[in-house]
């Protein structure tokens, strides 16, 4: 890559180049590295009017950042931190070698910890703060690949037994294990962040930091100089999540932020860029976004090779490697580093003469010395103004040898045999004999060893143990029915949409004495396409700095108001980002003891089917809070068509085992549900979080009929009555969100045209009558004895005569999911097939979704049962004015 060194100039003579070198050091040496910088930027300025065509480079020479000079007394026991970490080390591969004794292939990694073992052991001992009562501590994000080293850490610690150890990747063993990666849910006491998706926890961080300034910036919580870890691989970083924020961490001048990238070139298949320098690659990319960017390559060892070099040569030659080479080398013997490596230059090789080739082989890399990433971690805890990332070079699979070190297999690696065993034993010191080691026991330490005490008492000093999750935020006591009452009443013939009433919801939230300061609006651009511009200017848009303009719109009654105490989240087109955000408000309660309401609201066919994997890690996190896809149903969505129109979100929100879904149709659901999620999350502290579809048609929201509020939390309940019970045609009509009035029209169809009588239904969550229905089967299938349970929609329908038609703006298997627990047949109309754009009652015909399709749908089910003639139905189409030989839309 980019080398500032790497290119000779033409013609140039040494001695012109030694000159300029030398005089740059007088000048750092007499006037410091202020006027150094400043001379180098007045050349450049000078270079460039003076038509010299300097080549862009956000890169620094292939050097560590932090010179020899510059570097802090390491304040540890070095040589007992090094045995800690190798006891650490050594649990941390028994853990996987071990566990796929037992059962084979049950998997694990050895390399990805082995590489990064120094990056967490100088944090572990000398930086991450725990939460206490006084501080809330620092935020880590360990590499999902890396948590046998942070599971072997516990157990020296003392905080998980030896069982657990043996029972990695065994969870439902008696007695318990332990989760192959980071997960809350799994292990809710221990971990904070699920990691192991990679490009997830580098993007949640950032939103993290920024949240935990949102959180100081208006007044809830202090402003400490707390930080958030993020460790994540360097192979890691080709997703595109990744990096795809780095710009807002810098923007937002996050200096509360680190990266720690551990940069041993390779990822699972090979070298991440063979051909190429990753860290280089990241440095431009990172310092183009205008972080700190501190890179820590080689180790001490190098130290006094580099003082030999005045030339400058040993740098520039550094620069000239490929990884691919580099991957070579480490794994190679001193003499072959001597003659690849140093031998491109004889005046090279002239600085290495002094070393045996055993010492070549064993200069260290700088992610492996504890001296060099302590002075980085230092420098950027200290560091202000920006956020910070730290390349650290290391081996993958270090230590491993034989069995992988630095190899491409390296990953998957997860058996040793005795020799390799012996040699890791014998390399690292662990107190094991030939006989001893290749049984591979875990191995701690007496209690009263020095190094458990020593171990102690650093996290002892850092305020406790890390990682550990544990709920600090008071439940909140109002039960909110006054807010939420006026909402039950209905507008009074006004037609309003399911968003403006939610809108109304939020606005009235804001203003709650208990919950209005929890509240989180979040939104990804898109606050005027659900009309809430309103909230710009009573709530205001967070901006870390204010409002340093004057708005546009200054002189109109909802202009766009920045503000530093602002509680909206503007978040900009990404949904991604705003999910991380909604993240880290959902899980306050836990990170923070603040018990945040988040209402993230956007383009619902931009939630689930764009960043489901965030919604995942989520759920994983016991996140708390309110999702709202606007803008929803594949109908009611008029104009925007294929890429725009969401007949998906409710059948993707059925995997997310801890989401409640729900499609209300009428304003008084939307509070019963809302109502009933907040007390059951931050009053019950119940661990799952909601998704709620929410559309644009406006139309009059009626009052609740009496006292439906368990039937539209359970699902389903039974919204007008057909008014003829008696008839002699019955049919049972199920509606869901804007399609239930399309249920509505199709009642009255059935009863003036047809003499139909028909009950509506809304059905508010077909997820929650699925599940409700599989539990039953589940609980009857398990107590064969005992008195079955009948599902609620089975009980719900046991007295509703007639043909059954669903109908809604999503999928038609989510009705049919649940046809088996309905006492007869069902016929399911909905929206399967790419959408249109097209005006409301286009698109409801093409699908065959408005009240014709259903009418039509009735009469054939009549039909079918043989209650009505064939000539029904053909007067029915005719007068319906149904096309027969129209489109099929799941195919067209
Ligand atoms: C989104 C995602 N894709 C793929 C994987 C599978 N995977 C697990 S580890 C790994 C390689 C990791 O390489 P790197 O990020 O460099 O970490 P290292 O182990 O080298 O530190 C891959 C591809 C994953 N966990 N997540
Ligand atoms: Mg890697």
């Amino acid at each position: 890559m980019d080398n500032e060194l790497s290119t000779q100039p033409h013609g140039m003579e040494d001695v012109e180049i030694q000159e300029w070198l030398e005089s740059l050091d007088s000048v750092l040496e007499s006037s410091g590295p202020e006027v150094a910088a400043e001379i180098l930027e007045r050349l450049r300025a000078h270079a460039t009017v003076s038509g010299i065509d300097l080549p862009f480079s956000a890169n620094t020479p292939y050097a560590n950042t932090i010179p020899v000079r510059l570097q802090p007394l390491f304040p540890g026991d070095q040589e007992l931190e090094r045995r800690i970490k190798s006891l650490i080390r050594w649990n941390a591969l028994a853990m996987v070698v071990r566990a796929n004794r037992v059962e084979h292939n049950i998997g694990g990694h050895i390399s990805t910890y082995a590489s990064a073992a120094t990056l967490y052991e100088v944090g572990f001992n000398h930086f991450f703060r725990a939460r206490t009562e006084e501080f809330e501590g620092d935020t880590v994000y360990f590499q999902g690949h890396a948590s046998p080293g942070m599971y072997a850490r516990a157990f020296l610690e003392g905080r998980i037994s030896a069982q657990k150890l043996e029972n990695f990747r065994r969870e439902l063993k008696p007695g318990g294990g332990l989760s192959s990666y980071p997960h809350p849910w799994l292990m809710p006491d221990f971990w904070e962040f699920p990691t192991v998706s990679m490009g997830l926890s580098p993007l949640m961080a950032i939103y993290q930091a920024r949240f935990n300034r949102y959180l100081e910036d208006r007044g809830m919580k202090p402003a400490t100089d707390a930080k958030v870890w993020a460790f994540l691989g360097d192979g890691e970083t080709d997703e595109p999540e990744s990096l795809g924020a780095i710009t807002l961490a810098s923007r937002e001048k996050l200096d509360n932020l680190i990266f720690v990238v551990n940069c041993n070139l390779q990822r699972l298949d090979g070298p991440v860029r063979g051909n190429g320098q990753i860290i280089q690659e990241l440095e431009s990319a990172f310092r183009g976004a205008r972080w700190n960017v501190i890179k820590v390559l080689w180790g001490s060892e190098w130290d006094p090779i580099f003082e030999r070099d005045t030339e400058g040569l040993l740098v520039k030659r550094m620069g000239e490697l490929v990884d691919g080479e580099y991957q070579k080398l480490v794994v190679s013997s001193g003499a072959y580093v001597r003659e690849h490596f140093f031998g491109s230059d004889p005046r090279l090789l002239q600085l290495v003469e002094p070393l045996p080739d055993e010492a070549l082989r064993r200069l260290r890399l700088g992610g492996h010395d504890p001296r060099k990433v302590y002075a980085a971690y230092k420098a950027a805890v200290e560091h202000k103004g920006s956020p910070t990332v730290i390349l650290a070079r290391t081996i993958k699979g270090y230590g491993l040898g034989e069995a992988g070190e630095g190899k491409n297999v390296t990953h998957q690696q997860k058996k040793l045999n005795e020799d390799e065993l012996r040699e890791f034993r014998s390399r690292f010191g662990i107190p094991l004999n030939d006989v001893d080691c290749i049984e591979v026991p875990f191995y701690r330490p007496a209690e009263d060893s020095v190094e458990i005490q020593y171990l102690r008492a650093r996290r002892e000093a850092l305020g406790g143990y890390v990682p550990k999750r544990s709920i600090r935020a008071k439940p909140l006591v109002a039960d909110h029915d006054e807010l939420f009452k006026e909402f039950l009443e209905g507008s009074e013939g006004r037609e309003v949409s399911t968003t403006m009433a939610f809108v109304g919801m939020l606005r009235k939230m804001l203003k709650d004495a208990e919950i209005g300061k929890l509240v989180v609006p979040i939104v990804p651009d898109e606050a005027r396409t659900f009309g809430m511009e309103s909230l710009f200017r009573t709530a205001g848009i967070y901006s870390s700095v204010g409002q340093k303009y004057e708005p546009v719109d200054v002189n109109t009654l909802l202009y766009y108001k920045e503000a530093k105490e602002g509680q909206i989240l503007e978040e900009g087109i990404t949904e991604a980002g705003s999910m991380a955000s909604f993240i880290a408000a959902g899980t306050a309660y836990a990170t923070h003891g603040i018990n945040t309401i988040p209402f993230f609201i956007y383009y619902s066919m931009f939630g689930f089917q764009r960043i489901a994997d965030f919604i995942w890690a989520a759920a994983d996190m016991r996140t708390r809070g309110f999702m709202l896809g606007g803008t929803a149903g594949r109908t009611t969505l008029s104009g925007e068509g294929l890429q725009h129109q969401d007949g998906n979100s409710q059948v993707l929100a059925l995997p997310v085992p801890n989401i409640k879904a729900y499609d209300p149709a009428f304003a008084y659901e939307i509070a019963v549900i809302l109502q009933d999620g907040i007390r059951r999350m931050y009053k019950d502290g119940e661990n799952f979080f909601y998704y709620i579809t929410v559309m644009n048609e406006p139309y009059a929201m009626p009052p609740m009929p009496g006292n439906v509020k368990d039937g539209i939390l359970r699902g389903m309940y039974r919204f007008r009555p057909a008014a003829n019970a008696k008839s002699k045609l019955r049919a049972q009509l199920f509606g869901s969100g804007a399609i239930l009035n399309e249920a509505l029209r199709a009642q009255e169809i059935l009863e003036t045209k047809y003499g139909v009588a028909a009950d509506v239904w809304s059905v508010t969550s077909y997820k929650e009558l699925y599940n409700d229905g599989i539990e039953s089967e589940r609980w009857n299938r398990l107590h064969p004895g005992e008195k079955a349970r009948v599902p609620y929609v089975t009980k719900c329908l046991a007295d509703a005569p007639g043909v059954l038609v669903a109908a809604s703006d999503y999928l038609k298997t989510l009705p049919n999911m649940i046809s088996k627990w309905m006492p007869r047949r069902l016929a399911s109309l909905g929206t399967d097939g790419f959408g249109r754009s097209e005006g409301r009652a286009s698109l409801r015909d093409f699908f065959e979704v408005d009240s014709r399709f259903i009418t039509l749908a009735t009469l054939h089910e009549l039909f079918v049962d043989g209650k009505v003639e064939r000539s029904v139905l053909d007067k029915a189409i005719k007068d319906l004015g149904i096309n027969t030989d129209k489109p099929n839309p799941v195919t067209s």
